[in-house]
């Protein structure tokens, strides 16, 4: 899978403060980090950013691009700000993140995309906010793809539909309507692309239980063609399961979502916890902060 690091950010304590002070140095170590770390894009998320938000895109991709050869993956909902980051963006092919389904986003958008040759995310959040189901999803998906296809010549693999992640502690079923999603997606976008925000699937969760749920959340999207995944540039054992390095974790996890007996005496401690976590994000058991202890 590919990786979008995702540390960049207005809403972190020490990159967001960077951000606002123009600190050049404190962001170009972190995009350092994210490139020797492996990331395949480096998330520059500004919040909407108000006015500032144009000439803060501006200052930031040549800072990032002085120090990396990235490409940069720009998250915000200011459209001056992301026209101003493809402007500055010399090194590969921008992403534009995010688009989403509601004509307003599309008109701005699309053109840009088509003009400066850039990827984009297509995020599927309509007009009524968030899909109630996989057909939601598929529907808005459709309309996208074919906007962006037929009306401005953007081909499929430029493409990358985000599903969107809610976290597992409100709203489990969701994330079975984006695996059902996932397993039509082929058929209704053709070529396209796939991200997914994973780290939103443990927001709200004890802090130390962030990384396995994380993790077990990867090896479900991976299984189900996920092509790349916003994600921790810091969690490596992700990164190894990203990269195939885990095949027996990501075999017992194939088994609970296969309903295939698992005999919990013979595993050890680490594998009994990916187990029990697989039951909690695959809806089988219902979410508890001690769903491990259980
Ligand atoms: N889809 C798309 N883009 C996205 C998201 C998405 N961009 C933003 C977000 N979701 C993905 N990025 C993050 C960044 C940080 C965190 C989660 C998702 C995060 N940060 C820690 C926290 O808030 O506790 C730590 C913050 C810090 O660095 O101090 O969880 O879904 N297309």
């Amino acid at each position: 899978m590919k990786l979008i690091g995702e540390n960049l950010n207005i809403m972190s304590k020490k990159y967001g403060k960077a951000l606002k002070e123009r600190d050049a140095k404190t962001l170009q170590e972190l995009a350092i980090q994210e490139a020797e770390a492996g990331m395949d894009w480096i998330d520059l998320n500004i919040g909407p950013a108000g006015k500032t938000g144009e000439e803060l895109m501006s200052w930031l991709v040549p800072v990032i691009h002085e120090v990396v050869d990235l490409p940069l993956a720009l998250d915000t909902s200011n459209i001056k700000a992301i026209e101003a980051g493809l402007k500055a963006h010399k090194k590969g092919r921008a992403l534009i993140n995010s688009i989403m389904v509601r004509p307003e986003r599309m008109d701005a958008l699309l053109p840009l995309a088509a003009q400066y040759e850039a990827d984009f995310i297509g995020l599927l959040w309509g007009p009524e906010g968030m899909p109630r189901d996989e057909n939601e999803r598929g529907a808005l998906c459709a309309e996208l793809v074919f906007k962006a296809t037929g009306e401005f010549g953007i081909a499929p693999e430029r493409i990358f539909i985000d599903p969107i992640q809610t976290p597992v502690n409100v709203q489990q079923n969701q994330i079975m309507s984006v695996l059902e999603f996932m397993k039509m997606f082929p058929d209704i976008a053709p070529g396209c692309l796939s991200t997914i925000g994973l780290s939103n699937v443990s927001n709200g969760p004890p802090e130390h239980l962030r990384p396995i749920l994380n993790q077990v959340m990867l090896i479900i999207w991976k299984r189900h063609g996920m092509y790349s995944a916003i994600v921790d540039t810091f969690d490596k054992p992700l990164h190894d399961i990203a990269r195939g390095k885990r095949p027996e974790i990501e075999a017992l996890v194939h088994k609970v979502e296969d309903g295939e007996p698992i005999d919990m005496a013979s595993l050890s401690k680490e594998e009994q916890d990916y187990v029990k976590t697989a039951k909690v994000i695959l809806g089988h058991n219902l979410y508890s902060d001690s769903w491990l202890e259980i």
